[in-house]
């Protein structure tokens, strides 16, 4: 049996008794080597169907959660043009979610069993949505930082090698560059508008840029699921690459806004061709993400109440199958 109590598939039992040198497991990482997609019926090992199941239910959630603190605004935008963009991208966070808990069902696990992990606490959710939207100029933070970051992390799993996950990426990148492009303007609004607008964008980068930077995971060196996923090609590029490459590409789009970045240490080096930054505060990072963040809670009871109060829908449509079903019988 598996831990979710379902019967262990025959490609797990097949497995185990073939072992991780059998002519499976070899074929397997042959495929992964020559750039082969895997698909959902094709042979792999358990432990790579788990760390997708893994990954891909923890990056739906952090869609799905991820509206949370932007929703939060859609009925105090500023103006009618703001509330429309602002509500088209919190419904394509909606899609992503939905395309990619599809995504993660092909592998075995359904749709209710994702969602009880997420709301039992054993599946995990992206760190940065466990903080508050406290002003308007943190949409545009949250567009410009957030939908950057999740970018540049986001470009690469197009190549992922299970191929309904990199086919899900492909659409969703592209609807994350609009939502990035939204948020810059905002920020470019507000940045050059008043006096207390470009105070507020200030506050909204002095309070998003770490917790950015903590989306891309912990250091390589302490990156438990790492060595192995890139040996799979489930990731493609490590994490402390893409957070440089994020502070590369944000630093000079920030001065640009005229805007401050919130890093006495962060400074060109002609040597690397990068910049050098600061120490991030790995602490409040594995708080965060134990669920010790300033709106964990509100989040997660957030989304128990949106499951609850949605079950006579779920109910009905079951009900409405059943009735189908038993009426073509
Ligand atoms: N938050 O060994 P690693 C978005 C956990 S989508 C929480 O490095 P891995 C769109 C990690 O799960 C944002 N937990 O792990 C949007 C593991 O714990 P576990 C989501 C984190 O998987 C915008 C442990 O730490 N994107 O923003 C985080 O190899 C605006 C050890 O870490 C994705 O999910 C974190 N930041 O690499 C929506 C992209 N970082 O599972 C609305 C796909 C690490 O053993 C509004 N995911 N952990 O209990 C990935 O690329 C990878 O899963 C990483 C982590 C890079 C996030």
């Amino acid at each position: 049996m598996t831990k979710s109590g379902k019967p262990k598939s025959t490609t797990a039992m097949t497995e185990s008794i073939t072992g991780k040198d059998s002519p499976e497991a070899k074929a397997f990482q042959k495929k992964i080597d020559a750039d082969i997609t895997i698909e959902p019926k094709d042979w792999m090992p358990e432990a790579y169907r788990h760390t997708l199941i893994r990954q891909m239910s923890q990056h739906a959630h952090s869609e799905i959660v991820g509206m949370l603190p932007e929703g939060n605004w859609i009925g105090r935008a500023p103006s009618l043009r703001r509330k429309m963009i602002l509500l088209a991208k919190v419904q394509d966070e909606a899609g992503h979610g939905l395309y990619l808990y599809s995504a993660t069902e092909t592998l075995g696990i359904s749709r209710d069993q994702m969602i009880e992990q997420l709301h039992s606490g054993s599946a995990k959710y992206s760190s940065i949505f466990n903080y508050p939207t406290l002003t308007w100029a943190d949409m545009g933070a949250i567009g410009w930082l957030v939908d950057g970051a999740a970018i540049m992390n986001q470009v690469p799993l197009c190549r992922t090698s299970f191929g309904p996950y990199a086919r899900a990426m492909v659409r969703i990148c592209k609807e994350e560059s609009f939502h990035q492009r939204q948020g810059y303007e905002i920020m470019i609004a507000m940045a050059h508008g008043s006096p207390a607008q470009k105070v507020m964008a200030q506050s909204a980068i002095d309070r998003w840029w770490w917790p950015s930077l903590m989306m891309f995971g912990p250091p390589d060196a302490d990156s438990p699921h790492s060595a192995q996923s890139l040996k799979w090609k489930i990731k493609r590029t490590s994490n402390d690459t893409l957070r440089q490459k994020f502070i590369d590409v944000t630093v000079p789009q920030a001065e640009f806004l005229g805007l401050e970045v919130p890093d006495p240490d962060l400074k060109w080096n002609k040597k690397r061709d990068h910049y050098d930054f600061g120490e991030i505060d790995w602490d409040e990072f594995y708080q965060v993400i134990s669920g010790n963040g300033p709106c964990n809670k509100e989040r997660l009871d957030a989304r128990i109440k949106a499951w609850e109060d949605g079950k006579w829908v779920r109910d009905a449509a079951l009900a409405y199958e059943q009735k189908k079903q038993a009426a073509a019988a």
